[in-house]
């Protein structure tokens, strides 16, 4: 089967480099997505986020003409649908996302087409997509119904590829591929291999599910057990870093780093997916999630103790991303950190980040917080909080720190 026109749903962070990298390879593809400004900014060549490379490889997408994106879905041989999969109230995954994008794309299906779902999804999302599209199209049969015979392959293929990273993992990676049926997971396979240069490794789609809530579950997990050590090892007043460094010279020890949280719309989400689904079995999970959120509110009892005595304390907050290096402020453990303190009054807040122009709008409207420059910040402080270690920030002349109280929560500066 030769894909010629292929169709991304969901232009963001992983749909618009996947459809970028797939039109590169010479597919015609159509990019689709619900806001217009993105869709608007693709067929001028331009992005709409920051991701090391992508703009190249979207321009000239673009003036090839490989590459054009619509807010309404057309036909194409295959689907690949990337949408948010966030959670609702009490950690219980929404999949209205997949829900609206199945009965979008529903009427432009025709027999023999493939639909891949690669948001990061609860067990069993796959098959209640297929549900969701079959329900639309009764005169189509889909692979859940009728296996290998079915008109519409039905398969998942979650995403893996790390922000700030993503070009090249995205060809690198090897890929975990299940559909509904082998026919499903042979033909995704033979998709992503037009781009992927990492082995494609066949399952089947729950497998393929759980698979990738296992991964970020894996490094929440072990993050969790860093920020956990960073408590104990305070209470010593033994540096965590240090502690960590020697202990990862153990050939069979390899500890991550403790922080300010764990954020990002993945690890600080996927965990739950598991625990929701099997809550009286993922209790190391669960745990794991309860510790690494319970950092940020650690970090504000830090600040709020070193700023008791000084009137009117000046605080410097560096950093707002949910990680160094990238512009991605959403379920940032920093921004919440900030957002926290500039409710409290607790004093002046002189916010860094080198990755954004302007405050977003959750840190607009206090007037006793100013976004700034790193050194404008640090000369002015009373306390100095490193909330994420851009490397801008890591090169800073030491000399500015005499005299000021540091909270480096990511071991920046040790
Ligand atoms: N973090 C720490 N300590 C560490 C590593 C990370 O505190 O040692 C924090 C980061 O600061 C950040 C959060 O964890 O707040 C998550 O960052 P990350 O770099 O671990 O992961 P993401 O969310 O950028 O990307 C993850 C990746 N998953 C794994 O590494 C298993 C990526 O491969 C996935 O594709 C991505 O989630 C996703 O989309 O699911």
């Amino acid at each position: 089967m030769k894909f010629e026109t292929v169709s991304v749903i969901g232009l963001g962070y992983i749909g618009l480099p996947t459809a970028a990298v797939l039109a590169s390879r010479g597919v015609r593809v159509l990019g689709v997505d619900v806001n217009k400004r993105v869709v608007d900014a693709l067929n001028k060549g331009e992005v709409t986020i920051v991701e090391p490379d992508l703009d190249m490889v979207v321009q000239a997408a673009v003036l090839t003409g490989k590459l054009s994106a619509s807010t309404v879905p057309q036909p194409a041989d295959a689907f690949l649908i990337a949408v948010p999969t966030p959670f609702k109230d009490d950690h219980v995954p929404d999949l209205s996302y997949i829900e609206a994008v199945s009965k979008a794309i529903a009427p432009v299906l025709k027999r023999g087409d493939l639909v891949v779902l690669e948001s990061t999804s609860p067990v069993g999302a796959t098959e209640q997509m297929a549900e969701w599209m079959a329900a639309t199209r009764p005169d189509l049969t889909f692979s859940h119904q009728t296996g290998n015979d079915a008109d519409i392959h039905v398969a998942h293929c979650p995403e893996r590829v790390l922000p700030g990273h993503v070009m090249r993992e995205l060809v690198e990676n090897d890929r975990v591929i299940g559909g509904l049926s082998p026919k499903a997971t042979e033909m995704a396979a033979q998709l992503y291999r037009t781009f992927v240069t990492g082995e494609c490794l066949q399952t089947d789609a729950r497998t393929a599910e759980l698979c990738k809530l296992t991964e970020n579950s894996f490094r929440d997990v072990n993050i969790a057990f860093a920020n956990e050590l960073s408590l104990v090892a305070e209470r010593f007043g033994i540096d965590v870093w240090e502690l960590i460094s020697l202990a990862n010279r153990h050939p069979r020890v390899n500890i991550l780093q403790p922080g300010p949280g764990v954020g990002g719309h993945c690890i600080a989400v996927d965990p739950w997916f598991i625990v929701h689904s099997a809550p009286d079995r993922a209790r190391l999970i669960r745990t794991a999630r309860e510790v690494n959120d319970y950092k940020p509110h650690y970090v504000i009892e830090k600040i709020v103790e070193a700023a008791k005595g000084i009137a009117q304390p000046r605080i410097a907050c560096l950093g707002l991303a949910f990680k160094a290096d990238i512009d991605d402020l959403r379920e940032s453990p920093s921004l919440d950190i900030v957002k926290h303190l500039a409710k409290m009054k607790l004093g002046e807040l002189l916010v860094v980040e080198p990755y954004i122009e302007a405050l977003p709008r959750s840190l607009e409207g206090f007037d006793h917080l100013r976004l700034v420059g790193v050194e404008e910040a640090i000369r002015s402080a009373d306390i100095v909080v490193v909330l994420v270690n851009h490397k801008p920030f890591l090169s800073i002349d030491r000399a500015l720190l005499t005299g000021r109280h540091v909270i480096d929560t990511r071991g920046a500066w040790r």
